[in-house]
């Protein structure tokens, strides 16, 4: 698989359940833009057969390396990211695992359950990235429990495995040089950002300044037949900086990060 039919793919599936990341797409290319994605991101569950480490060598085989590698200890989770080795345009990966074993014992029991009916040879093809769910909806009960003490577990437990993320290039835009001008054309549209931290993550002297809508809302019904709306996925706007030594930052930072998982809050 090449990575444009994969993103391809990912795009497809990600847009059913974000319409706001094509709307706002659209509203670039109606102003003369073309948009390039700067990164796409993942969430998984450790520990099972969807893990970081088992869904890699699948990165791998379209071309992609690790190059860095992140801890949120308060959120109970890791990351790493990774780029194309040799197609520059290629959107980078950012794929970020749940430590359940470090979630309370409730949490556990209901994960465990989601886990145990994962197929143990799940990951066969790059195909498993728009998967969704691989197990059985939660009941909302078990939804609330998770919500209680990990936003990243219940978003997980309703959604599965998908694009959580695009993210658009702005240095890739010709009419928008700085990420408040995104951010003002977003919110005279009536687009409600992410305001954790400041509607601006970093800053040009950390070489990383982004921005993300607040999920989308879907929606959800659980296992017991009741219904709730719930946070689907967001789109993200991510402007880069050159580093001291000229060379454009292309990494991640876990100061900003940790303020993006929140897009998905359901609070
Ligand atoms: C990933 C959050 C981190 C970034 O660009 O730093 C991130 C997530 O919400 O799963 O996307
Ligand atoms: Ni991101």
């Amino acid at each position: 698989m090449t990575p444009t039919t994969f993103f391809d793919a990912l795009w497809n599936q990600y847009t059913k359940v974000t319409p706001q990341a094509y709307n706002i797409q659209q509203l670039f290319e109606q102003q003369g833009e073309t948009v390039l994605n700067d990164h796409v991101a993942f969430r998984t569950f450790n520990h099972s057969p969807i893990s970081l480490e088992k869904l890699e060598p699948q990165l791998d085989a379209l071309g992609y390396k690790a190059y860095g590698a992140f801890l949120f200890e308060s959120k109970h989770l890791k990351a790493r990211c990774y780029k194309h080795t040799t197609d520059v345009d290629a959107p980078k990966i950012f794929l970020s695992e749940l430590l359940v074993d470090e979630l309370p014992q409730s949490c556990q029991e209901i994960i465990g359950k989601l886990i145990a009916q994962i197929p143990a040879n799940a990951v066969q093809t790059p195909a498993i990235f728009w998967a969704e769910k691989l197990w059985q909806t939660p009941t909302q009960t078990d939804y609330a429990t998770l919500a209680e003490h990990s936003e990243y577990a219940a978003w997980l437990a309703t959604m599965g495995l998908q694009a959580n993320h695009f993210t658009v290039s702005i240095n890739h835009l010709k009419k928008f040089s700085t990420i408040k001008e995104v951010n003002a054309l977003l919110e005279s549209e009536g687009y409600a950002l992410n305001q954790v931290g400041g509607v601006i993550k970093g800053t040009p002297a950390s070489c990383l300044e982004q921005s993300s809508t607040m999920a989308d809302k879907i929606d959800y019904t659980f296992a017991d037949g009741s219904q709730q709306k719930i946070p689907s996925c967001f789109y993200e706007f991510a402007r880069r900086h050159p580093m001291k030594n000229g060379v454009l930052f292309d990494s991640f930072i876990e100061g900003n990060a940790d303020k993006i998982f929140d897009s998905t809050s359901n609070k």
